[in-house]
């Protein structure tokens, strides 16, 4: 029984750790094509995080050719006006891997003169869970529903494996 107990616990740490890594997804921004100037009144990176619900631990991939394009994080003053003055870090290997390690809004630009006014510029809001409280909308307001972050095919495998794992544990601790 013990024995039975310790393979049943066994499951649940499994499943609470295909859990925690569902949290932490990677991201290729402008997906197949990657960090580059949009064409003309192409919305391609105000467009591209639409569908998106980034948590910290998320990884953007910013795929460019080194010495073609770079990656910088900046302020929000400095991504409106396209100033490379005050970069918080500037990453000039491509494909760069930028983990979202905080909560907020995170501004990216490529610091070459006029790529970011010509569009190559990012902005992502980053949220610290996959559960999120939003206000139902309409006159009955006020009371939060919970919303589950939009399901990719990532986390929902990761899901369904906890799932799995879970009813593994309890289906040992009956026999
Ligand atoms: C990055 O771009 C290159 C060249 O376009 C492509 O071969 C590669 O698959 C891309 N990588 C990712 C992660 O999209
Ligand atoms: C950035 O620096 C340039 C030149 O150093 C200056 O002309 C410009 O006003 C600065 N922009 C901001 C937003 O501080
Ligand atoms: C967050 O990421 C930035 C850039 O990668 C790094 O400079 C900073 O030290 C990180 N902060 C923490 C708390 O890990
Ligand atoms: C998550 O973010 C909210 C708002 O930014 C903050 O109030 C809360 O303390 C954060 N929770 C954790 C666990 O960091
Ligand atoms: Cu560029």
């Amino acid at each position: 029984m013990a024995r039975k107990i310790s393979m049943a616990a066994l499951f649940v740490v499994l499943a609470a750790t295909s859990l925690q890594t569902s949290f932490a997804i990677t991201y290729t921004v402008g997906d197949s094509r990657g960090w580059t100037i949009p064409i003309s009144d192409d919305d391609l990176y105000d467009n591209w995080d639409d569908d998106k619900f980034f948590v910290v631990g998320d990884i953007l991939v910013f795929n460019f050719s080194t010495g073609r394009h770079d990656v910088a994080e900046v302020t929000e003053a400095a991504y409106n006006a396209c100033t490379t003055n005050n970069t918080i870090f500037t990453e000039s290997n491509g494909p760069a891997r930028i983990t979202l390690n905080r909560t907020g809004d995170h501004y990216f630009i490529c610091t070459f003169t006029g790529h970011c006014t010509r569009g190559l510029k990012l902005g992502v809001q980053v949220r610290n869970g996959t559960i999120s409280t939003a206000p139902t909308p309409g006159p009955s307001s006020g009371t939060p529903t919970v919303v589950l972050s939009p399901v990719n095919s990532a986390s929902s495998l990761v899901a369904t494996l906890s799932f799995v794992f879970i009813s593994i544990g309890f289906i040992m601790l009956r026999f």
